[in-house]
């Protein structure tokens, strides 16, 4: 079981400064919670510009870059870790398109934005960024584990 819960696979999601800002960080995380995915960490933070273009990094080549990166580190995200079975492909798909025009009712963005500069939310797109974004985002002491204590609450 310890060693299951090991493997769990985990996704990197952020509430940007928009989502936070028009009140939806409730109502983003409760559709990730209904799916059944379980919150193993978060905290609100202001990153800083700089810490912003690491996340960003792969996109520095990009002419949205510099107001992408001002845009993250301009008032809190509330950032977090989702666990569950597919969960990084299915995050992807609870949010959507990155085009909020172009997103599908139903998701995230389909539902709740308009422009793609404003898109409310990110999600890790593959195992490697989800790593890497983790571990960017958060210490490993920083997430806890459900499943070892689960025959306790669970009947
Ligand atoms: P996504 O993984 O869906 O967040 O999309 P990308 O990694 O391609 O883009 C990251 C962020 O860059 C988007 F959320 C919004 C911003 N962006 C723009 O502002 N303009 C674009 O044309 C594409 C992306």
């Amino acid at each position: 079981q310890e060693a299951h819960a090991a493997e769990m696979e985990r996704t990197f999601i952020a509430i940007k400064p928009d989502g936070v800002q028009r009140g939806l960080i409730s109502e983003i995380i409760s559709r990730f919670e209904r799916k059944g995915f379980k919150l193993v960490a978060i905290k609100i933070v202001v990153p800083s510009k700089e810490f912003a273009q690491k996340h960003y990094h792969d996109l520095k080549d990009r002419p949205f870059f510099n107001g992408l990166c001002e845009f993250l580190s301009s008032a809190p995200v509330v950032a977090m870790v989702w666990e569950g079975e597919g969960v990084i492909k299915y995050g992807r798909k609870l949010i959507g398109a990155t085009d909020p025009q172009k997103s599908e009712p139903g998701t995230i963005r389909g539902d709740l934005a308009v422009v793609v500069g404003r898109n409310i939310i990110h999600g890790s797109d593959g195992p490697e960024t989800a790593k890497d974004e983790i571990n960017l985002w958060f210490k490993p002491e920083e997430l806890v584990s459900y499943t070892s204590n689960a025959e306790k609450w669970i009947y």
